[in-house]
């Protein structure tokens, strides 16, 4: 039995000794200190010994044990150390080594167009206000002096949520939510989204403008033909300007504004398709009812109000002859806007 331990002790600390993984050394632990491990099996054996042996041969057995647990902790500390080294060494991060590049993102060429224009009118004193995309009807087209059978108000052209409320068809009613809460004079703009039954080159179901709205004393046509001009130079450069008559229900008279072609300087190409102008907003003298409607007293004040798509602005901006493009979000048209 002496041998036998003896012999098991040569034969593990040699084993031990060559370990090198703490896998192989967590086997051989269990191979021998284990239930059924060697060292194990021979104390088991025990019972079999006459009783003047025992004492002699559970001391040795006890001593092995140590033995074995000792060696064992030694080679463990060592493994682990340098386990933990390589470890150490394979998570070095080498910081001279260039990274990886980032991809900016930039904005979209129409919130790029609208914070210019926002800009352009903050510098000439305007406020800027929005108001909610879903309105009532009444501050969609009742203030704004659309008669009871306006087309625009058919459901082809306007998207109701009920009889009384809708998704704005302009920015208008933010005009009439800030004539009832501020007194003349005021020189304020909307920028916002707006909705549309369309589809088509031309077209979005959502879109965005932007309105202004000045009002005050002796406000005339000679004033918001200087404020567009300047607007006009600030967006597109200078060049000439014109203005062509034409309806709409919210002001009286009302004008739509062409800018001499920035692309061709009048001359005529495919973006003014030969004329030579670009129509790029409506304005005209804020009709008396509207402001009546909105608690202004329309003998004592006038006003003057534009209106303007963004996409189309944006498009005469960079000659995109597609509004659909604003709208796909493919990143080879938007990275072109960096
Ligand atoms: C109030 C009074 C008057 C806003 C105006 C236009 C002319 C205009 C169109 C341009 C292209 C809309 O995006 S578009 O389809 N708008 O031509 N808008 S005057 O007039 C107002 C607004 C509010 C209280």
């Amino acid at each position: 039995m002496k041998e036998k331990i003896e012999s098991l002790k040569v034969l593990y600390r040699e084993k031990i000794g060559n370990a090198t993984l703490l896998k192989d050394l967590e086997d051989l632990k269990i191979r021998i200190l284990g239930k059924k491990g060697e060292l194990t099996e021979l104390a088991r054996e025990m019972r079999n010994l006459a009783a003047e042996e025992k004492p002699v041969i559970g001391q040795a057995l006890n001593e092995a044990r140590e033995f074995f647990t000792e060696i064992l902790e030694e080679k463990f500390r060592i493994l682990s150390a340098k386990a933990k080294e390589e470890k150490l060494k394979s998570e070095t991060i080498d910081v001279t080594i260039p990274g990886d590049p980032v991809e900016m993102g930039s904005l979209h060429p129409v919130t790029a167009t609208m914070d210019m224009i926002k800009e352009i009118f903050l510098d000439m004193g305007f406020d800027i206000a929005d108001g909610p995309e879903v309105e009532y009807v009444k501050y969609n087209f009742d203030g704004l002096n659309f008669s009871g059978s306006h087309p625009s108000r058919n459901e082809t052209d306007t998207f109701y949520i009920t009889e009384n409320v809708l998704l704005r068809t302009q920015t208008s009613p933010v005009q009439v939510r800030y004539m009832l809460e501020h007194k003349p004079p005021f020189r304020m703009i909307s920028p916002g989204r707006v909705y549309r039954p369309d589809y088509d080159i031309s077209h979005t179901p959502m879109f965005h403008q932007t309105e202004g709205l000045v009002v005050g004393d002796n406000i005339s046509f000679a004033d918001f033909k200087g404020i567009l001009m300047h607007f006009a130079e600030k967006v597109f450069g200078k060049g000439s300007v014109r203005f062509r008559p034409h309806f709409f229900p919210f002001t009286e008279p009302s004008a739509e504004m062409d800018i001499e072609c920035a692309i061709c300087h009048g001359k005529g190409c495919r973006v003014c398709k030969g004329s030579g102008w670009l129509e790029i907003l409506g304005c005209g003298m804020v009709h008396p009812n509207v402001l009546e409607y909105a608690g202004i007293d329309s003998a004592k004040y006038t006003g003057f109000a534009f209106g303007m798509g963004m996409e189309r602005i944006a498009m005469l901006q960079h000659g995109i002859d597609d509004l659909r493009a604003f709208f796909e979000n493919d990143v080879r048209f938007l990275r072109q806007f960096k």
